[in-house]
C-alpha cells in the first residue's frame, strides 16, 4: 500500500521539475504504487522530455546475442533455431505467465532482455514510463505485410513503439466428455456443482473483467459499484475454484483433474492436439479480444538484434509457422495467404461481444488493490 501524502509531494516535484521522469519512477515504485499507477500518474503531469523518444536511425552492427522475453508456449518450435542459424546470434529465451510477471522483472530491473510481448493494454504504461524505445523502423523493412487491422492501434496510435505478435481472445476451455450441458456463460463458475473442477486465470484484470461483463458491464469499468459486485462475484466464484492458473492449466485440461477452464484460444487449440474433447467457446456476455505486440526494453543490451528478430517474425513463412503452432491470430496478412488453417478475424457479431482491455490510468491502483483482496479472500 503506497503513502499517499509522500506520492503527493512527490508528484509536486515532478511538475516543479525538480525530479526527473526517471527519478519519480523509482521513487514512486519505493513508495509501493504499482507500475500502472506510476505510468498514470506520468501521463496526468505530461512532463515529456523531448528528445529522449526519437527512433535511433542507425544501431550500428548486429550483436551476436539476442534475449527474449515471451509469454510461454507463444512460438513455433523452428522460430528461434531458424533465426540462430541464419543471423548467427545466439538467443537465450525466457517465458512469463503475465503481463503483471513481466512487468515485474522489468521494474525490478532484470533480465537484460531485448525483447518483449506486451499485451495492448500495458504498452501505453510501458511508453509512459519510458521502459521500451521508438522503434527504428528503416530496419523494419517488411512491415507493410502487417494487416490493417493491426495498424495505428489504440494502444500504439503512430506505430512508433510495437510490432503486432498475435491477437486472440479470451474464453471457456471445457471437456465435452466431462459436461454434457453446453457451456456458454461465465455463470459456470459460480456452480458448485463444479466445484474443484474449474480454474480461472491467474490474471486480475481476466478475471475481474470476466465478472463484470457477466452482469453486463465494460470489462475496462471504472465503475466503483460495478467493481465492488465484480469483487464480490469473484470471491464467490473463488470457492469453486481449484486455482487461479493461465497457461500451465493445459496439463490439468488433458489430464481430466480439470473440466472448466477461463482460457486462451490459441492455449487451447494446443491442447486439443492431445485432448479431442476439449472445445473452447465465447462466453454469451461477452469476453476480451486482445493483440500482444513486440517492443524493445529502453535499456536492451542487443537493439540492433531485436530489430532483426522482430523483422524476420514479420515474414509471411515465420508469421505463419508461428501461428500454426500456437493457434493464434497472425495480425501478419502475408501469413495468412500461406496457411491452411488460420484463426480468422472475429465476425461483426462476434465483435459485439468482444472488448479490448485498455489502460485504465488512474483507476490501475483500484483494480491492482481488488485484486490483491479477492487472492487473500
Ligand atoms: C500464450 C499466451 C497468450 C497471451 N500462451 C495472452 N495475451
Amino acid at each position: 500500500m503506497s503513502d499517499g501524502r509522500a506520492v503527493e509531494r512527490l508528484v509536486v516535484q515532478l511538475e516543479a521539475g525538480r525530479v526527473s521522469r526517471r527519478e519519480f519512477v523509482h521513487r514512486a515504485l519505493a513508495l509501493g504504487m504499482s507500475f500502472g499507477s506510476v505510468g498514470a500518474l506520468l501521463n496526468a503531469c505530461q512532463r515529456k522530455e523531448h528528445g529522449s523518444r526519437r527512433a535511433a536511425a542507425d544501431l550500428g552492427p548486429i550483436e551476436r546475442e539476442l534475449h527474449i522475453y515471451n509469454w510461454s508456449d507463444y512460438i513455433a518450435p523452428d522460430t528461434v533455431p531458424n533465426f540462430e542459424k541464419e543471423f548467427g546470434i545466439r538467443v537465450t529465451y525466457d517465458t512469463y505467465e503475465s503481463n503483471e510477471e513481466m512487468v515485474a522483472k522489468l521494474q525490478a530491473g532484470a533480465g537484460g532482455y531485448d525483447i518483449i510481448v506486451p499485451s495492448g493494454y500495458i504498452v501505453p504504461v510501458l511508453v509512459a514510463t519510458d521502459s521500451i524505445v521508438p522503434l527504428s523502423r528503416n530496419y523494419l523493412t517488411n512491415a507493410g505485410n502487417i494487416s490493417p487491422i493491426f495498424r495505428k492501434l489504440p494502444s500504439d496510435p503512430r506505430d512508433e513503439y510495437t510490432v503486432p505478435w498475435q491477437w486472440g481472445t479470451t474464453g471457456i476451455a471445457y471437456r465435452t466428455d466431462k459436461i454434457k450441458i453446453p457451456v456458454n456463460s461465465w455463470d459456470v463458475f459460480h456452480d458448485p456443482k463444479y466445484a474443484g473442477k474449474l480454474t480461472m486465470m491467474d490474471d486480475g484484470r481476466e478475471v475481474i473483467g470476466a465478472e463484470l461483463r457477466r452482469r453486463g458491464h465494460s470489462l475496462n469499468s471504472t465503475d466503483p459499484v460495478e467493481l465492488a459486485q465484480a469483487k464480490a462475484d469473484s470471491i464467490d466464484a473463488k470457492k469453486n475454484l481449484k486455482a487461479y492458473i493461465s497457461a500451465p492449466v493445459k496439463a490439468q485440461l488433458i489430464s481430466g483433474d480439470v473440466w472448466i477452464s477461463q482460457l486462451w484460444n490459441g492455449d487451447t487449440r494446443q491442447a486439443e492436439l492431445e485432448q479431442p474433447s476439449l472445445l473452447y467457446v465465447l462466453p454469451r456476455e461477452g469476453c476480451t479480444i486482445w493483440a500482444d505486440a513486440m517492443a524493445i526494453p529502453h535499456n536492451a543490451p542487443h537493439k540492433r538484434a531485436a530489430h532483426e528478430w522482430i523483422n524476420y517474425i514479420l515474414r509471411p513463412e515465420v508469421g505463419a509457422a508461428l501461428s500454426e503452432a500456437t493457434g493464434y491470430g497472425t495480425p501478419n496478412e502475408a501469413a495468412l495467404g500461406v496457411m491452411k488453417d488460420p484463426v480468422p478475424y472475429p465476425t461483426d457479431a462476434e465483435l459485439e461481444r468482444l472488448e479490448y482491455q485498455v489502460d485504465l490510468g488512474k483507476h490501475a491502483a483500484t483494480w491492482d488493490r481488488i485484486w490483491t483482496e479477492i487472492k487473500s479472500a
